[in-house]
């Protein structure tokens, strides 16, 4: 067995020959060390004995006292040789980590519950670890939909195997509250159940409904198992309670806490909500009860209180609302919601907790001790460091593994975006913005699991893993020991551990990878490749109506001169066919032409570069974040295209995506000219009519008929977004896909 831990250790000296753990094998525990017992819980478990305690030369285990006080409680050196193992570490945490590191030094057979092997070989090592972040987390939404108490554990397992500690439990929602709090029994008989779920994606419209009654909680018994499950695995559960935005379920069963005189009930779909908490004493007395409850149940020193995406109108339009900001001198309704914050931070401060809330917490001002969890970028984050509040990094950008991780066709149904794994291991927590001071605020990274599109444990397993070990990397390993080729040959091995924990992971370090050039003579080059050894590539094209079946791939690279759709796989040993790739590679007269830009777009959103206009690959219909669209923010877009000759041209076409709730907005116009020598343009075409499209992507067709060699495309930016719609008062984004002439 290679060694291959992930994630990757400071330090690691491979020895020669190897360590053999069998029924004999002694634990010296002198210095009575409190981890040895975990040992045994997985030996029991594959090999049916225990380690049993004693003095020995050869064949034992050597637990000895901790580091003296300077090295990090979670740092461990773990030695084997042939003849002991020598575990050492800052406190229990570094212990249990070094018997992490040896069970991902072990054949995953180790994982099976009665394997039938009594002996085990470990390879001879020394290693010393010690993470970089102190806050490694993973978080799941149980409010869009229920997982078992069973999932939450086995959850639980992955996370420690990869040396996390942290699981942020995202307990209530609109759509469902999970928690039992006996003194409020219509928040399990009420508010844990919607009457219906939308069916597909909550954009399709006309939306259809399932007609089915959903939900469920957790009973109090369950929730204390869970905590205790996750301590002995060195995982704090930290709980959120979501106020006062997502808090719809709730006013369902006491429709008291809400600002407005209606029947609300559990929501049936996503987005953002209007219905939210009312900011009364008797909403204040039920959160401190429920949060009493809660900090009885969880020993966290953390307490999240959501904080995010909390609609204004309510309070805009409460006397209620409007009378307490004067009383208490607030200029508006941001102002408001800080203070409503700052209220419960003073609670949960008066009983020893300390609170954590969602980027939009800095809104209005950032309750005094609060740390602060960055979602919607990193500028929160840079901020709250700025301020010398602590922060926890979970951009949109790096770390929703709700995104669709893959451009193949046969993707499940996610909620939006495109974040690859190899996107998610690029992450450095740490923005470069910050002085080694204020960088110290980073506590550290999390993934977050939302769940409206993912039912079921299965298909939350295929979203989490294997992004969320890389996630656990980024939080654990120094940047510059941090390699995305070694860390994916590591993670091929540790995925036959995760085969045996029967963990459904998503297989798309395997897939196919693209690449298009300009081809000789017209059209482009398709490349192919996969960076397994153990795959082969399996490609067909289709043109027209024309389909061939999947075979081994021949000439590298494709070279496609016309409209061609192409289907392409790989074939693996042991694992079988993995999943499809599937491009419309609409050709035209601009496919592999140079072109220039005004000025570059977004990083964030540059992945393709140039050749992403001119490719011949349309972007995806819902996935902004695919490489394909390009984005700028806050600057008009301009680009010339250069056919490299004077030719026909009919026509130009382009598209622009429209999603205002991440704040993209069409253009206001698009304009085409013409020139023959680059310097004379005569304009052709205008379009301006972007008003009230409700299409997520709207194309631009402009007749042109004329003679040219260069292009010029220009189209301006919506501008500043109005105060009443997703995003008001900041520039919007606009999403520009292929350039196509015909
Ligand atoms: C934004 S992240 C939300 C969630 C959604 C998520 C979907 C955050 C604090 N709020 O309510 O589930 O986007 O990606």
């Amino acid at each position: 067995m290679p060694i291959s831990i992930i994630p990757k250790p400071m330090k690691l000296e491979k020895g020669t020959g190897y360590f053999e753990l069998n029924k004999n094998t002694k634990i010296n525990n002198d210095a009575l060390q409190e981890m040895y017992g975990f040992l045994n819980v997985l030996l029991k478990n594959t090999s049916g004995y225990e380690l049993e305690l004693g003095k020995s030369e050869n064949n034992v285990i050597h637990f000895t006292a901790y580091f003296d006080k300077e090295k990090s409680h979670e740092s461990y050196v773990l030695e084997v040789t042939e003849s002991s193992i020598n575990i050492q570490s800052g406190g229990p945490a570094g212990a249990f980590y070094a018997i992490q590191t040896l069970r991902q030094m072990l054949p995953a057979d180790f994982e099976k519950a009665n394997s039938g092997i009594e002996t085990w070989r470990i390879p001879c090592v020394k290693i010393e670890d010690s993470p970089r972040f102190s806050y490694r987390g993973m978080h799941l939404d149980v409010g869009r939909h229920f997982f078992p108490v069973d999932f939450i554990k086995k959850y639980i397992d992955i996370l420690a195997l990869f040396k996390m500690n942290r699981f942020h439990w995202h307990l209530t929602e609109d759509q469902g509250w999970r928690l039992e709090v006996p003194d409020y029994p219509k928040l399990t008989e009420v508010s844990a159940w919607r009457k219906e779920t939308v069916v597909g994606h909550n954009n399709d419209k006309p939306q259809k409904m399932d007609g089915e009654r959903y939900g469920g909680y957790y009973r109090q018994n369950e929730i204390k198992a869970i905590v205790q499950y996750a301590q002995e695995r060195f995982i704090t559960v930290i709980p959120e309670i979501e106020m006062p935005g997502h808090s719809q379920a709730v006013l369902a069963a006491y429709p008291e806490f809400g600002c407005v005189d209606k029947t609300y009930e559990v929501a049936t779909t996503w987005g953002v909500k209007e219905d939210v908490f009312c900011p009364k004493e008797e909403t204040f007395k039920f959160l401190e009860d429920v949060l009493t409850e809660v900090m009885d149940l969880f020993p966290s020193k953390y307490i999240h209180i959501g904080g995010d995406e909390c609609p204004k109108k309510q309070w805009e339009e409460s006397q209620l609302c409007q009378d307490l900001m004067k009383r208490e001198g607030l200029k508006d309704e941001h102002e408001l919601q800080s203070w409503f914050i700052r209220r419960i931070e003073q609670f949960l401060n008066a009983n020893g907790r300390k609170l954590i809330g969602w980027d939009e917490i800095l809104e209005g001002g950032l309750a005094p001790d609060a740390t602060v969890m960055s979602w919607r970028g990193v500028q929160g984050g840079i901020e709250a460091a700025k301020q010398g509040h602590d922060v926890i990094m979970t951009p949109t950008s790096h770390c929703y593994l709700d995104y669709y991780q893959s451009r193949n066709s046969n993707e499940p149904l996610a909620i939006g975006g495109y974040l690859p794994l190899e996107k998610v291991y690029s992450y450095d927590p740490v923005p470069q913005e910050l002085t080694p001071e204020q960088a110290k605020h980073i506590l550290g990274v999390q993934g977050n699991v939302w769940t409206e599109y993912i039912k079921t444990p299965e298909y939350c397993e295929y979203m989490a893993f294997p992004r969320g070990i890389a996630i656990a990397e980024n939080g654990w390993t120094a940047n510059e020991q941090k390699d995305y080729d070694d860390f994916a040959d590591r993670l091929a091995d540790q995925l036959q551990r995760l085969d045996v924990m029967n963990v459904n992971y998503a297989k798309h370090i395997f897939d196919v990878d693209y690449e298009i050039a300009p081809a000789e003579g017209g059209g482009i080059a398709l490349g192919l490749s996969t960076r397994s050894e153990d795959c082969q590539v399996v490609f067909t094209e289709q043109v027209e109506d024309n389909p061939r079946a999947l075979n081994p791939l021949k000439n590298n690279p494709v070279i496609i001169k016309e409209p061609t759709r192409i289907q392409a796989s790989t074939v693996c040993e042991p694992l079988g066919v993995n999943n499809i790739l599937e491009l419309f590679l609409n050709v035209n007269k601009a496919s592999g032409k140079s072109i220039e830009w005004a000025t570059p777009p977004h990083k964030n959103y540059n992945l393709g570069g140039k050749m992403a206009l001119v490719n011949s690959i349309s972007a995806s219909d819902d996935r902004f974040n695919d490489g394909e669209w390009l984005a700028w923010n806050g600057e008009d877009f301009e680009a010339t295209i250069d056919l490299g000759e004077v030719i026909d041209v009919e026509r130009f076409e382009t598209r622009f995506y429209n999603a205002n709730g991440p704040w993209i907005y069409l253009p206001k116009s698009v304009e085409i000219a013409i020139s023959e020598d680059g310097n004379d343009f005569k304009k052709v075409g205008e379009y301006a009519d972007f008003e009230n499209v409700e299409e997520r992507t709207k194309a631009v067709n402009l007749p042109i008929n004329a003679k040219a060699r260069y292009l010029k495309v220009q189209a301006t930016r919506y501008g500043i977004i109005p105060a009443d719609r997703p995003g008001g008062g900041n520039e919007a984004w606009l999403f520009v896909d292929e350039l196509m002439v015909f």
